[in-house]
């Protein structure tokens, strides 16, 4: 079965967690062990040490936008993207988006680049 370290409290990891239920894929759910400061299945998950992070079989994927570009190679059926190339990039922006908002901050590409979020979000995601 899918393994996925994650945290409650983690943004990133629901966002893995609502795509694996979408794809009606089982998984089990971990949390690593962050107090005893040395987790080492964790750690060979994610060197980062950061959640989410999944293990399918001798796989091992972390970041959760290429967890879901992962997810969505490996179980395309139902489609997490729509079909037509516009309308995937609209898509794929969303958690894109929604991960610099939820950080409070511009992005370091969005500020070399001077866009401010806004300007990246558009209106119909709120
Ligand atoms: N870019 C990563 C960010 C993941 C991330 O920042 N996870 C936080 C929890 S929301 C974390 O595990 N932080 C642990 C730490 O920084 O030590 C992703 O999209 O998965």
């Amino acid at each position: 079965m899918v393994l996925l370290y994650e945290h409650p409290l983690s943004p990133y990891a629901q966002k893995v967690k609502i795509a694996l239920a979408e794809k009606g894929v089982a998984f089990e759910c971990r949390l690593p062990d962050f107090m005893s400061g040395r987790d080492d299945a964790f750690a060979a998950a994610n060197p980062r040490l950061e959640v989410p992070a999944l293990v399918d079989g001798d796989t091992r994927v972390f970041d959760s936008t290429i967890i879901l570009e992962y997810i969505e190679d490996r179980w395309p059926t139902p489609p997490l993207l729509p079909a037509a190339p516009a309308e995937r990039a609209v898509a794929a922006t969303l958690p894109f988006a929604r991960d610099i908002r939820g950080r409070g901050h511009r992005c370091s590409r969005a500020r070399e680049l001077n866009v401010h979020q806004s300007v990246m979000i558009p209106e119909a995601m709120g």
